[in-house]
């Protein structure tokens, strides 16, 4: 039937394009399993684990943290759950890392968020989140219910050290140098699907049509109800 084949995606875009908020659409709708790379170092920095406290300074200040550092992080999360559909957001961000996900396995879809650097810069300076479990908010577009507070658990929300102006600029800088050969890299591959827009209420209907095709199984399913 197909229904048990593995599916392996991952989504990227620059910094504030959104692949957190599709992820969290894709992880409802699909069920794909999400790993973010920036969720588990943030995890790493709160509970002030080595790796954690090593990286701190490297992130809030916008800049990359080492090729072999994130890739271990990744990979490791990998081992294990080689029987389950996931969905990687903000790994891998070099073709240095690209080579090291694809010594592993075979990714099947890129989906690539094109949002001109404009309309991030605006969202970015407006977003608040819940850093225990990586929920995202924004003042004008998906505001929590009590303003400065999760949802879900009530605890406050922050905003992130390297959502300033000029730190977001520095981290646009480093996705057009480093992030973007990887586009070229997963394009030559024949894997690689772009979505471009400016909001991301109309780039997920796309999404969900070209996941929906991907994603063996869920057409069969969509059928049948
Ligand atoms: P991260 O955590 O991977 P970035 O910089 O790639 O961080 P980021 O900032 O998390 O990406 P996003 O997930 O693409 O952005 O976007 P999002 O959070 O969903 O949306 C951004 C904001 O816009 C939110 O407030 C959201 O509500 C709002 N929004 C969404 N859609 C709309 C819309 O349609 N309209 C409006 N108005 N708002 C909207 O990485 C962080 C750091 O970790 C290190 C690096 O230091 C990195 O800088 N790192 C790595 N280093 C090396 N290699 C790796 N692989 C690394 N991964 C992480
Ligand atoms: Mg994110």
């Amino acid at each position: 039937m197909g229904l048990q084949t593995v599916f392996r995606a991952v989504i990227m875009g620059a910094p504030g394009s959104g692949k957190g908020t599709v992820s969290s659409r894709i992880v409802q709708s699909f069920g794909l399993k999400h790993l973010s790379s920036g969720d588990m170092l943030r995890a790493n920095i709160e509970a002030k684990t080595d790796l954690g406290l090593l990286m701190k300074s490297c992130i809030d200040q916008g800049q990359l943290v080492p090729d072999d550092v994130i890739s271990r992080l990744i990979l490791s999360s990998l081992r294990g759950i080689e029987q389950t559909s996931w969905l990687l957001d903000g790994f891998p961000r070099t073709v240095a890392q690209a080579e090291a996900l694809d010594a592993v396995c075979d990714v099947d879809s890129v989906i690539n968020l094109d949002v001109p650097f404009q309309t991030i810069r605006e969202r970015l300076t407006s977003r608040w989140v819940h850093l225990p479990s990586g929920r995202v908010y924004n003042i004008d577009f998906n505001p929590p219910k009590k303003p400065g507070l999760d949802d879900v658990t009530g605890e406050p929300l922050v905003q992130r050290d390297d959502d300033s102006p000029e730190t977001v600029s520095r981290r646009l800088k480093d996705y057009e140098r480093q992030t973007q050969p990887v586009l070229e890299y997963y394009r030559s591959k024949g894997v690689l699907e772009t979505f471009s827009g400016t909001e991301t209420n109309k780039i997920w209907p796309h999404v969900h049509a070209f996941l929906t095709r991907k994603i063996p199984g869920t057409q069969q399913a969509m059928g049948k109800a």
